[in-house]
C-alpha cells in the first residue's frame, strides 16, 4: 500500500508533541507565551504562569492587550488571562497554601509606555483609556493554580486583582519579597514608580530622593504595623532595588544591595552589618548578577550559602541616576566575579565573602536555576551592560544614535553554563555538551524550573513597549533547555511520593523500582538523593524564593532489586525552606525523576508544627540485587551530554520520518534561510556565540520606533510625575487580615487563610 509523504508528514506532526526530543544540553524551541515573560510561575505539575507589564501585545482580552498567560507544559501552548492593573516589574512569591501573589508594579501606562490617559492627583497613571490597565504600584494579585481538570474560566482560576480589596500600604516598584518561617511575606524597599536606578544625582535625599524611592518595609499579610523604614535602604540608596534577600536559620534575612551586606532581622528591624562586597561588584538590578542559595544538604548540615555572580563593577558616578545610566553601558563588560556568602556559619566564625571560580563569561541579567542534581544552571543575559531601557545615556544623549535600540546591555550569552559547587576550586563551572541559543535573552527575561527537571527559558524585551523590529525585540518564543541528566536511558520512577512534608516527625519511604536503574542496587542506593525543590518566581534574572533542599535518607534493598528509600522529613526549622509549594524529584546516579507537587508544611500563615527530626533506620544492603533498567545513564557525569532520550513512541515512526525525509530536508532549508534572514536582516544584527565575543560593539543598527513617543517611566525631580505621592488613586484602605487576639501564633500574620481571597472558597 502507498501512503503518500504528505500523510506521513501529517502522522509526524500530530505525533510531535509526543515524540519531542529531549537531547541532552540542547536548547529548543517550545511555543509562544502571547505575552512577553517578564515573570514566571510554576503553578502545578501542569502550568506555568507568565506576567508581563502592560504593553501592546497583539494577544487580546476583554478588549484590551493581555499582560498575563498560562503556558501548559504538556502542549507548550498559551492561553491569555486577565490582568487589570500594571505588573511591570513588581515582585512576587508564593503562599504557604500554593497560591501565588504579586506586589507592586507601575502607574496605568499606555502605547509607547506614555503615562495613562488618566492621571493620579500626582501625576502618574491611573488608567488608560487604550491598554484598559489601572496603576498596579500598590497591588497584590493573588492567584490560585488550576489544573486542566479545573474550570478555567471560573474566578478561582483567575487572578484576583482589585488593589481597592487588596494593596500594599506603599507604591513599590522592584521591590524585594521574601518570606519568614511562618509564611508571611516580607516586602523591602523599592522606587516609588520606577526608573533606572533609584536615585538621583547628586544623591542629597538617599532616604526617600523627593518621593521617589520608597526606603520601608511592610508585611503580607499586614500585620497592621505601618511601614517601618529600613535604614539598609538609605545606606545602599540608589542601587537597592530588588535587593537580594535570604530567610536564614535564624530568622534573620541575609540582604544584598548595593556594596553592602547585612543580617536583618524582621521582627524587630535589626540590622546587623557584614561584610561589603569585595570588587564593590553591584548585584542587584540593574547590574543583575546571577544570586542564588546553593543546595542545603545533610552535608553541610542544611546551612545555607549565597553564590553571588556576574553583575557590574561600574563605580558609583557611571551610574547616573533615575533617567539613565552616565555612561554607554553596552560598552562595559559585565563582571564575571563570584563570591559566596555563608552569613550565619555552623562553627560561629565571622561570616566573610569567599572567592569563588569566575564564570566562564562575564554576565548581567544571568540567572541562577537550581538543578534536582545538585548544580546550579545560569542561563540568559549579556556579556555587556545593565538591565533596563531608556532612549538616552549622558554620553550619547540622542536616541538615533544608541547602537542597539533601547537595550543598555550588548552581547547576549546563549550558551548556559553548570555550576558544580562540590566540585573542587577551579574546576567548578563547565559547559561542555551545551547547546546555543540564538534568541536574545536580556531585559526582562526569565527561567524556571519544570517537573520533569528540564528548565523553560522565556521573556526579553529591552524595550518601552512592544518592538518586534528592533535588535533586541520584545521575545515571545520559549524554550525548553534539557541539563545533561536527559542523556540518561533510564529515568526513576519512584513510587510512594508524598503529598506534603513536614518540619521533623515521621519519616517516609519511597519506592525504587528494579527498572529504574542499573548494575548494582547497593551502589545506587548509595548514590541516590531526594531532593526538595522550590522553583521559585522568575523576574529579572532572580527566582524569588527559590531553594534547593536534600532530605536525608537511609534505604532498604530489596531481593527483587527494588530499593524502599527511607525518608526523612525537612529539618525542623522552616527558616530553611518556607512553608509552601516545591516539587521533590528521587536523584539516581544524577538522574533525577520526574518532580511530584507537594506542599511543605501546613498550608497556613502562621507558625508552623516542629517535630523533632526524623529518626531513620539503618540501612540494609543486599549484594546480590540489581537494577533491570537499561544502561548508559550518565552517572551524573555532566560532560556526557549529547545522547538522547525519547520517549518509546519514537522508534515507531521512525520510517515515516525516513519517507518524508525529502520533504523535512526542503523545509529545514527554508527554516535555516529564515532563521539566517532574521540574524543578518535589516532590524540590526548580532551574533550568538558561547562567549559573545564577536559582538559589533558600538556599530549602530536600524531603529524604527518613533523616539519622540517615548517618555521615560522615572524622571528627577523636576518631573510632574514626582513629588510626594498622596496615592489618591488606591485605596487607602489596604488590605488586613482579620484581628484574632486570640491566636497565640505567629505575630506577623492570623491563621485564618484570609490572606488569601481564594481561601474560604475552596
Ligand atoms: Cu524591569
Amino acid at each position: 500500500m502507498l501512503i503518500s509523504p504528505l500523510s506521513l508528514l501529517a502522522l509526524w506532526l500530530a505525533t510531535a508533541s509526543e515524540t519531542r526530543a529531549q537531547t541532552a544540553g540542547s536548547i529548543v524551541e517550545a511555543g509562544d507565551t502571547l505575552v512577553s515573560a517578564m515573570m514566571m510561575f510554576l503553578g502545578n505539575e501542569e502550568k506555568v504562569y507568565i506576567i508581563d507589564k502592560v504593553e501592546g501585545n497583539a494577544a487580546q482580552i476583554n478588549g484590551h492587550a493581555a499582560s498575563a498567560a498560562v503556558w501548559d507544559i504538556n502542549s507548550r501552548t498559551a492561553e491569555v488571562m486577565n490582568l487589570v492593573t500594571n505588573a511591570f516589574c513588581a515582585s512576587g512569591m508564593h503562599l504557604p497554601n500554593g497560591s501565588y501573589a504579586t506586589f507592586g508594579g507601575n502607574g496605568a501606562i499606555g502605547p509607547g509606555g506614555n503615562i495613562g490617559s488618566q492621571r493620579n492627583a500626582a501625576g502618574s497613571g491611573a488608567y488608560d483609556d487604550t491598554y484598559q490597565d489601572y496603576d498596579g504600584t500598590k497591588s497584590i494579585r493573588v492567584l490560585n493554580p488550576c489544573t486542566s481538570s479545573d474550570n478555567f474560566d471560573s474566578t478561582q482560576c483567575q487572578w484576583f486583582d482589585d488593589p481597592a480589596v487588596l494593596s500594599m500600604q506603599k507604591q513599590r516598584w522592584y521591590s524585594a519579597a521574601e518570606p519568614m518561617a511562618d509564611g508571611t511575606v516580607v516586602l523591602i524597599g523599592g522606587f516609588v514608580n520606577g526608573g533606572y536606578i533609584n536615585r538621583n544625582y547628586p544623591n542629597t535625599d538617599p532616604a526617600y530622593e523627593g518621593g521617589a524611592a520608597e526606603p520601608t518595609y511592610e508585611f503580607y499579610p499586614s500585620n497592621g504595623q505601618a511601614p517601618q523604614v529600613m535604614q539598609f535602604m538609605i545606606k545602599t540608596s540608589g542601587l537597592n532595588a530588588y535587593a537580594h534577600t535570604f530567610n536564614m536559620p535564624s530568622g534573620k534575612m541575609l540582604v544584598q544591595a548595593n556594596y553592602s551586606t547585612m543580617l536583618w532581622d524582621p521582627k524587630t528591624n535589626t540590622e546587623y552589618p557584614l561584610p561589603d562586597m569585595p570588587g564593590n561588584v553591584v548585584r542587584v538590578y540593574p547590574a543583575s548578577g546571577a544570586v542564588a542559595m546553593l543546595p542545603l544538604t545533610p552535608a553541610n548540615n542544611w546551612t545555607p550559602t549565597v553564590l553571588f555572580c556576574g553583575g557590574s563593577d561600574m563605580n558609583d558616578e557611571q551610574w547616573g541616576n533615575y533617567s539613565f545610566p552616565n555612561i554607554d553601558t553596552w560598552d562595559y563588560p559585565a563582571s564575571k566575579d563570584c563570591q559566596r556568602m555563608t552569613a550565619e556559619p555552623e562553627d560561629g566564625s565571622t561570616p566573610a565573602y569567599e572567592q569563588d571560580d569566575d564564570m566562564l563569561e562575564g554576565r548581567t541579567m544571568g540567572q541562577f536555576i537550581a538543578l534536582p542534581d545538585g548544580t546550579m544552571l545560569v542561563v540568559n543575559g549579556g556579556i555587556n551592560g545593565t538591565a533596563g531601557y531608556s532612549t538616552a545615556t549622558t554620553e550619547t544623549p540622542n536616541y538615533g544614535d544608541m547602537p542597539f535600540g533601547m537595550s543598555l546591555a550588548s552581547g547576549p550569552v546563549g550558551t548556559p553554563a553548570i555550576y558544580n559547587p562540590n566540585a573542587p576550586k577551579g574546576s567548578r563551572w563547565s559547559n561542555a555538551g551545551l547547546g546555543t541559543s540564538d534568541i536574545a535573552r536580556l531585559y526582562h527575561s526569565s527561567a524556571l524550573l519544570l517537573p520533569d527537571a528540564s528548565v523553560i527559558i522565556a521573556g526579553s524585551n529591552p524595550n518601552v513597549d512592544v518592538n518586534l523590529s528592533t535588535i533586541f525585540p520584545t521575545q515571545y518564543k520559549a524554550e525548553i533547555f534539557y541539563p545533561p541528566y536527559f542523556a540518561a536511558k533510564t529515568r526513576p520512577v519512584p513510587s510512594g511520593m508524598p503529598k506534603t512534608i513536614s518540619y521533623g516527625g515521621d519519616y517516609f519511604d519511597i519506592t525504587i523500582p528494579a527498572s529504574s536503574y542499573s548494575g548494582s542496587a547497593n551502589d545506587a542506593a548509595d548514590n541516590t538523593t531526594v531532593m526538595l525543590m522550590r522553583p521559585g518566581w522568575t523576574t529579572h534574572a532572580m527566582n524569588m524564593g527559590q531553594r534547593a533542599m536534600q532530605l536525608n535518607n537511609t534505604y532498604t534493598v530489596n531481593s527483587d532489586g527494588s530499593i524502599v528509600l527511607h525518608v526523612a522529613q525537612a529539618p525542623p526549622n522552616a527558616n530553611l525552606f518556607q512553608p509552601g509549594p516545591a516539587l521533590l524529584f528521587v536523584v539516581v546516579d544524577g538522574i533525577p525523576s520526574n518532580g511530584t507537587m507537594l506542599t511543605v508544611g501546613n498550608g497556613q500563615i502562621g507558625t508552623q508544627p516542629t517535630s523533632a527530626a526524623s529518626t531513620l533506620p539503618t540501612s540494609v544492603r543486599l549484594d546480590s540485587a540489581k537494577g533491570s533498567g537499561e544502561g548508559g545513564s550518565n552517572g551524573g557525569d555532566s560532560t556526557s551530554s549529547g545522547s538522547t532520550h525519547t520517549g518509546a513512541i519514537i522508534g515507531g515512526i521512525v520510517a515515516a520520518i525516513a519517507v518524508v525525509g525529502v520533504i523535512g530536508a526542503l523545509f529545514g532549508i527554508c527554516m535555516a534561510r529564515r532563521r539566517r534572514a532574521a540574524r543578518t536582516g535589516t532590524s540590526g544584527a548580532y551574533a550568538m556565540s558561547s562567549t559573545g565575543a564577536s559582538l559589533p560593539l558600538g556599530q549602530p543598527g536600524p531603529r524604527t520606533s518613533d523616539s519622540s513617543a517615548f517618555m521615560p517611566l522615572k524622571q528627577d525631580n523636576s518631573s510632574m510625575a514626582w513629588g510626594n505621592q498622596s496615592s489618591t488613586n488606591l485605596a487607602d484602605h489596604h488590605y488586613r487580615d482579620e484581628t484574632n487576639s486570640g491566636y497565640a501564633g505567629s505575630s506577623y500574620g492570623q491563621p485564618s487563610g484570609e490572606y488569601d481571597p481564594y481561601y474560604q472558597r475552596r
